[in-house]
């Protein structure tokens, strides 16, 4: 069995997919998968929480309009964990804009529209790492087994 261990991914439901009530649907996706559910926690972001989540997106035309929207309310930000993990949670996110998303994807199923696209996943190992220490201390990323690995992983 390889380290499943290894890596991890920050994935977020945004204010619109907590008002919507879609937190179940997204959170089942990834567990029934078999990622293992590190971290979670529901969050109302501060602009500079959110300057720095999007440091490459603050000179953007689109940059203000996506800052009152992600802080019209609560996020839910989780870690995941698992083989390939930041890959996968973008697949199983589908593309940016929703119209691109294919069925089955959690955009192409419950979005339509760019500024109401529902989650957020990192899209590297690299931007994992700094978007998990940025939304959550050390303490609060839980160590535990989980017990059905062998039924997941060779
Ligand atoms: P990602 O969320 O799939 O990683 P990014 O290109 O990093 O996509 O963009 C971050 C977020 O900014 C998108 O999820 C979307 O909500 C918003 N966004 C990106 N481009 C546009 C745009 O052209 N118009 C409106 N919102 C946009």
């Amino acid at each position: 069995m390889s380290n499943p261990d290894a890596e991890r991914t920050f994935i977020a439901v945004k204010p619109d997919g907590v008002q919507r009530g879609l937190i179940s649907n997204i959170l089942s996706r990834f567990e029934q998968r078999g990622f293992k559910l590190v971290g979670i926690k529901l969050v109302t972001p501060t602009e500079n929480l959110l300057k720095q989540h999007y440091a490459e997106h603050v000179e953007k035309s689109f940059f203000p309009k996506m800052l009152s929207y992600m802080m019209s309310g609560p996020i839910l930000a989780t870690v995941w964990e698992g083989k390939d993990v930041v890959k996968q949670g973008r697949a199983i996110l589908g593309a940016t804009n929703p119209l691109n998303s294919a069925p089955g994807t959690i955009r192409g199923d419950l979005a339509i529209d760019m500024g109401r696209n529902v989650v957020h996943g990192s899209d590297s190992v690299e931007s994992a790492e700094r978007e998990i220490n940025l939304w959550f201390k050390k303490e609060e990323l839980i160590d535990w087994k989980l017990n059905q690995l062998a039924w997941i992983y060779e």
